[in-house]
């Protein structure tokens, strides 16, 4: 723009529309101060400032908002960041769809933000008596490996094929047990477990000729194994499993983060280390003697499998075995020993696991529901039946 033109609309600036001020500041011709000094009323300028700044932070929120949506399109949040980002505004489950993520992960991202998913905490000492004639059945995992996500499987899993009968000596177990299956079902998985507390599930699974296994399923919080292998407190903790049950131990190995090194700092203790400590805790208590079973389980095999043995065809059973005796051989061998120098010549079962694939961390696209199946067959097969519950109504 010339002087002269210039100083023409200086000159007769308050004649001026705010909105031509405004074009005429923003494309730099002429700036706010010299239309200031040049005499322009100060509402006007108030006015034009305020125009100014809104249409900046909408070019703010515009930029933060594609970047942030960029980040979820590539998988780089966990659905409690989507959350946080929906409540704050910075961007809706519409525009998630806008930038293809599909609708049904959308459904289930509006579950996880919308409904009131309980965690319950529970110390030991409020846990009810673990109901006697039962098979107990113990989930043992570092945080993290994924112990409540496989229980939130079996239960669905069971649920829908007809063979979950709850059982109601725990209300609170009961109440969990129904947040797991409903939650999968919308494709969330379950809330980590609240530090330090346990969960206590009586159920039973009924086999194929309609007798009842019944099971007491405890989920020992994740960092509990981690404090008794460092500090080796667990007289409350083997007071309360000491019991003349039956059991099954299930050695959840998060194989994810053991082949990724550990960089998830939640998880930094060797899990060999930690499982293989815990196996002889269990063995010098005298809780081995009634085990009948040990599950090793080689679990989000899903992401092994797709990073790991991306090339390799066998079937998941042998990659599994593959990975653990190559991953995990102490622990198998000191299972074995252990079995050799027990009373009680217990199983030891190593099996692959995955709930399917997992995006933002805790919404599941692809519930896979066959590695939960066999891990139901194996807990029917290796546990005992209630005599003279054999019923057969339907058949
Ligand atoms: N890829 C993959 N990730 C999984 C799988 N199972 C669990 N995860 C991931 O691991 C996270 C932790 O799983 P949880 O079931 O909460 O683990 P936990 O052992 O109960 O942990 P604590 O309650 O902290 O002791 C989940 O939120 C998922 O992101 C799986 O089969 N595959
Ligand atoms: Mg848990």
């Amino acid at each position: 723009m010339d002087n002269h033109k210039k100083n023409i609309l200086l000159q007769n600036c308050n004649n001026l529309e705010p909105n031509q001020i405004i074009s005429i500041v923003q494309t730099g011709q002429i700036t706010i101060e010299e239309f200031k000094a040049a005499g322009l009323s100060q509402n006007i300028i108030n006015q034009i400032l305020s125009s100014l700044t809104t249409k900046e932070q909408a070019e703010d929120k515009a930029a933060k908002k594609s970047e942030l949506l960029e980040k979820v399109v590539r998988g780089r949040v966990s659905a409690d960041e989507i959350k946080a980002n929906i409540n704050n505004g910075n961007f809706s489950f519409d525009d998630l769809l806008d930038v293809g993520i599909q609708e049904k992960v959308v459904n289930s991202l509006k579950h996880y933000c919308n409904s009131n998913r309980i965690t319950m905490f529970r110390n030991i000492s409020q846990l009810p008596p673990m109901e006697e004639g039962r098979t107990d059945v113990y989930f043992v995992g570092v945080p993290g490996s994924g112990k409540s996500t496989m229980l939130s499987g079996l239960l669905n899993v069971a649920n829908k094929s007809g063979v979950l009968m709850p059982d109601i000596y725990n209300n609170d177990g009961s109440i969990y047990q129904t947040q797991l299956i409903s939650d999968l079902n919308r494709g969330v998985l379950p809330n980590a477990t609240a530090s330090g507390s346990y969960n206590y599930v009586a159920l039973s699974l009924k086999d194929e000729d309609g007798a009842k296994h019944p099971f007491n399923i405890v989920e020992v919080p994740g960092e509990n194994y981690v404090n008794i292998f460092n500090n080796g407190d667990v007289g409350e903790f083997l007071n309360y499993i000491s019991n003349s049950n039956k059991k099954i131990l299930i050695f959840v190995v998060d194989s994810l983060s053991h082949d990724t090194g550990y960089n998830d700092s939640s998880n930094q203790l060797d899990q060999n280390l930690v499982y293989v400590n815990i196996l002889n805790m269990f063995k010098s208590n005298g809780v081995l003697n009634q085990t009948d079973a040990i599950y090793i389980v080689a679990n989000k095999f899903d992401a092994i499998k797709a990073s790991r043995y991306a090339t390799n065809n066998s079937s998941d059973d042998s990659l599994a075995f593959e990975f653990l005796q190559d991953e995990f051989k102490n622990l198998i061998e000191n299972c074995k020993d252990a079995r050799d120098e027990s009373k009680n010549k217990f199983k030891i079962k190593v099996l692959p696991f995955s709930i399917g694939n997992v995006s933002f961390t805790s919404i599941i696209d692809n519930f896979d529901k066959e590695y939960s199946q066999v891990v139901i067959d194996n807990l029917i097969e290796d546990s005992f039946v209630v005599k003279g519950s054999r019923f057969k109504l339907f058949s």
